[in-house]
């Protein structure tokens, strides 16, 4: 039945098809005789238009909202990218909750729990936090003046008028979202107060979703690295040629060809612009006095197309990056944490190890090895970070391990290396035993060391493997300083016991 229906519908469209190509072609040939041939094929255009119009409503308006849509759809992308971001912030900050319920100094757990609290609050942040920053007296405080149209802070011809950073909130018209100026002291300058108040402009920096950063000339080779080291740092830059009206008009082209060309890879061209932040200041000529006005639209424009283009994802993006920062700082502090523990279960089962050998027989060279590779340590590290090692596992690990102990040919050389070490000064008579016994002590610590590492990196030996993780511990403390400390401290624990068990 369906079928049929399909039939009928295609014989139709195809009777009405053919009788349109026959009417336009006859239509076609009898205009042809009044009309020339270009006429003829814009008129057939125009009727194909409004055909295809009244048919299948593709306007001229349709098309364009199209268009519009996929450019929209093509800006959507980064909102797309933003709600990603914000994801991974939101979860970032709950491993850094469970964190610092694991750190066990109150304080550094108290100060990750307020900027946690922080972030949580940023990320719900409208306003637009915007950092004006720059060598001193480029006019930034002038610039903040202009924008808000207060008078605030101090301006002055000298450097270091401003020394602590100051903000100020403002609504740029078209746009519903808040924009946050902060004033900052002036970079570059000389001395121990500058270099304190450079240490504040950066610090605010490093917090901003958008940086105006404000020239009044060419920009000087460390200006560039700073520059560098904010694009680094995935910040947003505005570069503003302040002080124009001291400036020529080609004076002042030529300034933002040489800025264009040279921040051409860090900056987009239009985001740098030029300005004045002069105000009040009166200019006499032949028609007498008149006051100079501020000159900040091409500078408000640009802001504002950012606010509305790009500004969810400033903020997202800065938000997210302060929020992955404040993860690393609390994977840092639980992993030095973690790392003293393990150290403490490390040497504890050293000297337990030792105690079993020194009062049994001498062991074979592979069962040293796989004697000093401790299950129960093995466990006890693995809890400290977190994981419940099945005891079987924690077996098959350390089998492996002793496996490796034995092929790298560790076991030997560790054993010759304490013996020439201990040969000095130990008797004869019990040399052989402190030897296998401190070697055991030795081989227990790399053993732990490495799997410390092993815990560190969630369970994976990386890319050398086993063999890689164990060669890098022995090379490492086989080296004079660590090899000396150990050795006193195995004198103590291991020769002078077996020296006065020899007496007895
Ligand atoms: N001609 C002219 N002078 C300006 C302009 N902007 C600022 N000035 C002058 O430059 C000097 C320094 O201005 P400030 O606004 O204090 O500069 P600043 O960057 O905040 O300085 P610090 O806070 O010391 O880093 C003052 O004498 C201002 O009047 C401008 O657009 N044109
Ligand atoms: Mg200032």
């Amino acid at each position: 039945m369906k079928n049929k229906q399909v039939w009928v519908l295609f014989s139709f469209c195809l009777l009405f098809f053919t009788s349109c190509v026959q009417s336009i072609n006859r239509i076609t040939w009898y205009l042809q005789e009044f009309l020339p041939g270009w006429v003829l094929i814009a008129l057939l255009l125009l009727i194909l238009y409004v055909v295809a119009n009244g048919i299948f409503g593709i306007g001229c308006r349709d098309i364009q909202t199209r268009v519009a849509r996929g450019i929209n759809y093509l800006h959507r992308k980064p909102i797309i990218a933003s709600y990603t971001a914000k994801a991974t912030a939101i979860h970032k900050l709950k491993i850094i909750h469970n964190n610092l319920h694991q750190l066990q100094d109150k304080k550094q757990a108290e100060s990750l729990l307020q900027e946690k609290i922080r972030l949580e609050g940023e990320l719900k942040r409208r306003d637009l936090v915007t950092v004006v920053f720059g060598t001193g007296s480029s006019g930034k405080t002038s610039l903040i003046r202009v924008l808000t149209g207060k008078t605030i802070g101090t301006v002055n011809a000298s450097m270091g008028s401003t020394d602590n950073c100051l903000q100020y909130r403002i609504h740029l018209t078209k746009s519903e979202r808040g924009l946050i100026l902060i004033d900052t002291p002036g970079i570059l300058e000389s001395g121990y107060q500058g270099h304190i108040r450079e240490i504040k402009a950066r610090w605010e920096a490093s917090r901003a979703d958008l940086i105006l950063i404000v020239v009044d000339g060419d920009l000087r080779s460390q200006e560039e690295d700073i520059l560098q080291s904010l694009i680094a740092l995935g910040k947003r830059l505005i570069l503003v040629l302040n002080k124009c009206d001291l400036l020529g008009e080609h004076e002042e082209e030529y300034l933002l060809r040489e800025l264009r060309s040279k921040c051409r890879k860090l900056i987009s061209p239009l985001d740098i612009v030029s300005a004045s932040s002069v105000s009040e200041v009166p200019s006499i000529s032949a028609s007498g006095v008149s006051y100079l006005q501020p000159e900040i639209e091409r500078l408000t424009n640009r802001i504002t197309d950012i606010l509305l283009k790009d500004g969810e994802e400033l903020i997202i993006s800065n938000v997210s990056m302060q929020c992955e920062y404040l993860y690393e700082a609390s994977r840092w502090l639980l992993n030095q944490q973690r790392q003293i523990d393990a150290q403490k279960v490390i040497e504890h089962y050293m000297w337990i190890s030792v105690g079993v050998i020194v009062v049994s027989e001498i062991p074979s060279l592979e069962l040293i090895s796989m004697a000093a590779v401790n299950t129960r340590m093995v466990v006890e590290i693995a809890r400290l970070y977190g994981v419940t090692l099945d005891f079987a596992i924690a077996q098959a690990l350390v089998s492996s391990m002793g496996h490796a102990l034995v092929s790298l040919g560790i076991l030997k050389s560790g054993m010759s290396l304490i013996g020439s070490a201990l040969s000095l000064n130990t008797p004869i008579l019990i040399i052989s035993k402190a030897v296998q016994v401190v070697t055991l002590a030795w081989l227990t610590r790399l053993i732990g060391l490495s799997f410390i590492t092993y815990f560190e990196q969630k369970q994976e030996w990386g890319e050398e493997g086993i063999d890689g993780v164990i060669q890098y511990y022995f090379d490492l403390n086989k080296r004079d300083r660590l090899l000396k400390h150990f050795l006193e401290v195995s004198y103590n624990r291991v020769v002078e016991p077996l020296k006065m068990a020899q007496r007895k």
